[in-house]
């Protein structure tokens, strides 16, 4: 009865203003005659809570009857976007709310703008966590995303005038959260310092600080479906007792500014560098979000289903995203032998059945590696616990290699040398029954290289689970004019959660209709992005223009280098050109977006050389149209969603071998925008799925690069720089933009060891980008082309790859609510 009755409000407008209404005036206290826009936005974001809070409490009712076996994903990130629109979409409430609120006098648009999005993760890995959640609750599967509520995102980046990256704070909690529910009932507290005594044959460990875990609960829709799982972002809070030990009996003051410590252990989200500052405080965030999460489900395991501890593998699969929370295996470990006496190899099958581990890099910077000091320090009982697990690990190493040192100190848990270091990756991968990489040649490489002793010992233990996307927010919300010619093509909206029906667009490549409607709406969005950038920026861009995008973080293995030094190509070449020929050619706009963590001085220059050469460019007369350059500012999720449909073409040119699968990619492919890239991460698969005849595909691969980079390095000054090339370096150290001394850390290595490998590759790259030209001047092909790879994109789904994890490596299934009776 009472889910008829929500279903009776749902459905009716002015039961929905009403709603809307009263959270003006019962929770944000405005006065319901008198509430401006941001009013309006938040009391929209409650009433449709409302709804979600009620489901929530079903689905976790449901779960709990039937025992679910539950995913849990921990992940110092998750790159959320923003929430009214994906909830409203979820729950398909959209044409009610529009109602509702255009009499109230606003438009659904202008209400979603109100939100602000929270930047709480770095990139890739971030935004793959929320598309997975999304997914495992679109597909019912029992989940809980385990994460850090950082007062502080990702910082804002703007530009200043001399085209350089600033960075400002993003205190984002300022704009409102009405999605978080701070729920004070689930408080845990989590330990650091002290020491560990024996009693009794038992280790104990006394420890000396106390921080609280405060949970604040999301509850995330599903498309078309009532079950509604929970992200829960851990907070840290000052306890109320006083620690014994570590201060002196009434040194008020030192133990009070110990406490404000604790406060701040989530304030920062800590950027993808591998600077050192600061990054101590990042080990006590991975230690309290482990901790706190692993409590908690310990909690719910034994208290909420009143099961044994040692039922946790049935009713559990732990995902570590990253080695970031891989400090979770040795505290469950801890928990079982030291607080319920489970014994140590029972205490090791728990552990090692209950998690697994993905991988998402193979850049050596960014493999975790703790100073053992440090790390005792903190948790010396875990120093203990990491000790004997690898005495134990490398035992069985030997009973399977004899006589061999050098493999035993490679797969050690622990790097010898001047400073000894725990390396987490080791942990993660021994402490886990399943490790996977991201893409199929990702995992190759994790084999036959990163990992290739551990693959050695435990084949089974590895394999492939390539990303995706969601669908919902990459097309059906990002695109809805796609999304809507779509459905119609195929007679319903079914692709939205079987992406795989996109296939049957094939059928539509050719057809004039359809191609003349594709391009219309592509259209449609270039026109929305540029006056986005007109507005923000003040730079006028053509329409009838190629929309040439590359977006993603800034780094020197993503070579936006390479691009941008063949924008200064085609510039020179451009002004070479005799007026009427410069008019015949295709009209380019190259935008690029992306972060580049603070610290990193060559992704720095990166982003000043591409200000500087936009600056240079836009504003030569003789250029005209031809060509534009734009660098959009703080590059973010709901950036993402304006820019990704309004693409002709997206760069995904890393060096072979780096990138480990790119989801950017695939985003793009949804949206019909081809690919001009390099046989990398997950654009292989795509060239599988998609047809290399639909993508411009250049540069060497990696077994090539593996070469390459051996004979620059050998080579030194002396390796081969095309014409081309060496022109557009002349014309950087000439000064044409700016102070050589600005770039030359990015130029220089070019002509010697040029690591990423921009040189090689460079000549192939033009020759690539003359291709895409010629192509885009055949509007026929060009639309088929683009229809080719919306078609071929169903691999991507999200969807796909949570059903390979429940599968392959959690040994769950869909548990959806019982239909209302
Ligand atoms: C430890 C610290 C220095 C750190 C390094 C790197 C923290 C975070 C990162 C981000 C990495 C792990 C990341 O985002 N990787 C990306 O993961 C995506 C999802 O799997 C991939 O698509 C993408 O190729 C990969 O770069």
């Amino acid at each position: 009865l009472w889910k008829l009755m929500s279903a009776y409000l749902d459905s009716n407008p002015t039961c929905i203003q009403r709603q809307i209404v009263n959270h003006i005036e019962y929770t944000i206290a405005r006065s319901r005659f008198n509430f401006d826009i941001f009013g309006a936005y938040l009391a929209t974001s409650y009433s449709v809570r409302d709804r979600l809070i009620e489901l929530w409490n079903d689905t976790q009712q449901h779960y709990h009857h039937v025992y679910a076996k539950q995913v849990y994903y921990f992940s110092v990130e998750f790159l959320l976007g923003r929430f009214l629109q994906n909830a409203i979409l979820n729950l398909n409430l959209d044409s009610n709310y529009r109602d509702a609120l255009k009499g109230l006098g606003y438009t659904m648009e202008e209400i979603y703008e109100q939100e602000y999005d929270p930047a709480l993760g770095n990139g890739g890995l971030g935004r793959l966590a929320a598309c997975m959640l999304d997914s495992l609750s679109s597909q019912n599967y029992p989940c809980w995303g385990y994460g850090l509520r950082y007062n502080y995102g990702m910082f804002k980046q703007e530009i200043d005038d001399d085209g350089k990256q600033i960075e400002k704070v993003d205190y984002w909690l300022t704009h409102g959260a009405p999605w978080q529910i701070e729920n004070m009932l689930i408080q845990i507290p989590v330990h650091f310092y002290g020491h560990v005594i024996s009693i009794e044959n038992k280790r104990k460990w006394v420890s000396e600080l106390t921080v609280i875990a405060q949970a604040n609960d999301i509850f995330i829709p599903g498309y078309g479906t009532d079950n509604t799982n929970t992200l829960r972002l851990w907070s840290s809070k000052p306890s109320t007792e006083f620690d014994l030990g570590r201060f002196n009996q009434g040194d008020y003051y030192s133990a009070l500014s110990q406490k404000q410590l604790s406060e701040n252990l989530t304030s920062v989200l800590y950027p993808d560098d591998s600077t050192d500052e600061g990054r101590k405080l990042r080990l006590q965030q991975e230690y309290f979000l482990s901790s706190a999460s692993m409590k908690d489900i310990i909690r719910r395991v034994t208290k909420s289903y009143k099961m044994p501890i040692t039922d946790v593998p049935k009713l559990c699969a732990i995902q570590l995203n990253d080695t970031h929370p891989a400090i979770a295996i040795p505290e469950l470990m801890r928990i079982l032998i030291d607080e319920y006496d489970v014994k140590w190899d029972q205490a090791w099958d728990i552990t090692t059945q209950t998690f697994a581990y993905t991988n998402h890099t193979i850049l050596p910077e960014a493999l975790e590696k703790w100073d053992i000091e440090y790390f005792q320090t903190l948790f010396p009982r875990h120093m203990e616990i990491i000790f004997e697990i690898n005495w134990k690990f490398l035992e069985f190493v030997k009973s399977k290699f004899p006589n061999d040192n050098d493999r035993y100190s490679r797969m050690s848990l622990i790097e010898e040398g001047f400073v000894k270091r725990v390396r987490m990756s080791h942990l993660a991968i021994v402490g886990s029954h399943a490790v996977n990489g991201v893409a199929g040649i990702h995992t190759k490489i994790l084999e036959s290289t990163l990992f290739k002793d551990f693959y050695e010992l435990w084949p089974e233990k590895f394999l492939n689970v390539t990303n995706g996307v969601t669908p919902r927010r990459w097309l059906n919300q990002a695109n809805p004019l796609l999304a809507e010619a779509i459905t119609k093509r195929l007679g319903t909206s079914d692709w939205i959660t079987n992406l795989n029906l996109l296939e049957k667009l094939r059928n539509f490549a050719d057809d004039q209709e359809f191609q003349t409607q594709f391009a219309q709406i592509k259209m449609e969005n270039k026109k929305r992005l540029r006056e986005y950038i007109k507005k923000t920026m003040n730079i006028k861009i053509p329409i009838n223009a190629l929309y040439d995008i590359h977006i993603k973080r800034i780094h020197l293995y993503k070579r936006q280098l390479l691009n941008i030094l063949s924008v200064i190509y085609r510039y020179l070449t451009i002004t070479k050109m005799k007026k009427e020929d410069r008019e015949k050619i295709v009209k380019r706009v190259v935008i690029f977006a992306g972060k580049s963590a603070p610290a990193y001085k060559e992704a720095k220059a990166v982003v000043h050389l591409i200000n500087r050469v936009s600056y240079v460019i836009n504003n030569d007369p003789t250029i005209g149209d031809a060509l534009k350059v734009v660098f959009v500012p703080n590059y973010g999720v709901s950036l993402a969603e304006l820019l990704i449909p309004a693409a002709d073409i997206s760069q995904q040119v890393s060096t072979a071998g780096t990138e480990a699968s790119g989801t950017g990619n695939m985003k793009f492919v949804l949206n019909g925008a081809p690919i001009l890239g390099t046989l990398d991460g997950a654009n292989i698969e795509i060239a599988e799925c998609v047809g290399k005849e639909n993508m411009f595909i250049f540069g060497m691969n990696v077994e090539q690069v593996n070469k390459a980079r051996i004979e620059n390095a050998n080579k030194g000054t002396s390796h081969v720089i095309t014409r081309e090339l060496k022109s557009v370096i002349a014309a950087i150290k000439g000064g044409l933009f700016g102070n050589y001394l600005d770039f030359s850390i990015i130029i220089d290595p070019l002509l010697s060891s040029d690591f990423f490998c921009v040189s090689n590759d460079f000549d192939d790259y033009l020759k690539t980008q003359e291709k895409v030209d010629q192509t885009f001047m055949n509007k026929k092909k060009w639309n088929k082309m683009g229809i080719m790879n919306i078609a071929g994109s169903g691999f991507f789904s999200i969807d796909r790859t949570i059903n390979e994890y429940a599968k392959k490596i959690w040994s769950v299934s869909p548990q959806p609510l019982p239909p209302m009776n």
